[in-house]
């Protein structure tokens, strides 16, 4: 989707460090971090939201992905979060993981 900018990112549109990347996603660092590792892995597929997500097995492997990822910042303790709507803190409406690690969390999350 031209218009989506992780789609300009997954597709190579916008230059991006990845990460990680794979058939199905690609993982890269969050522009605004809340955490000293602050990784975001985002479908090559464009998928507004969970909300949206019908593809299970795709889902599936974005966690593995994450995993992947996160292994690959050095993180061994990490959150991964998913914002699904505005209320939720969703501002991207391209389907992402958070990754984030590398301090102490909160719970319960703001
Ligand atoms: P969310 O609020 O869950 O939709 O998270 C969107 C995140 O995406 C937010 O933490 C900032 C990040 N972000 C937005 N635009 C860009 C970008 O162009 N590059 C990178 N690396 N991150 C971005």
């Amino acid at each position: 989707m031209e218009s989506c900018i992780f789609c300009r990112i997954a597709g190579g549109a916008i230059p991006t460090a990845f990460v990680h990347e794979d058939g199905d996603a690609v993982a890269f660092r969050d522009i605004q971090p809340q955490a000293p590792v602050h990784l975001l892995v985002v479908p090559r597929r464009h998928v507004a939201s969970l909300r949206e997500a019908d593809d299970e097995a795709l889902l599936g492997r974005l966690l593995a992905a994450a995993r992947q990822a996160a292994a690959k910042a050095g993180l061994e303790q990490y959150r991964v979060v998913i914002n699904t709507g505005a209320d939720a803190g969703q501002a991207v409406f391209h389907l992402h993981l958070h990754v984030l690690g590398g301090r102490r969390m909160a719970w319960p999350p703001g």
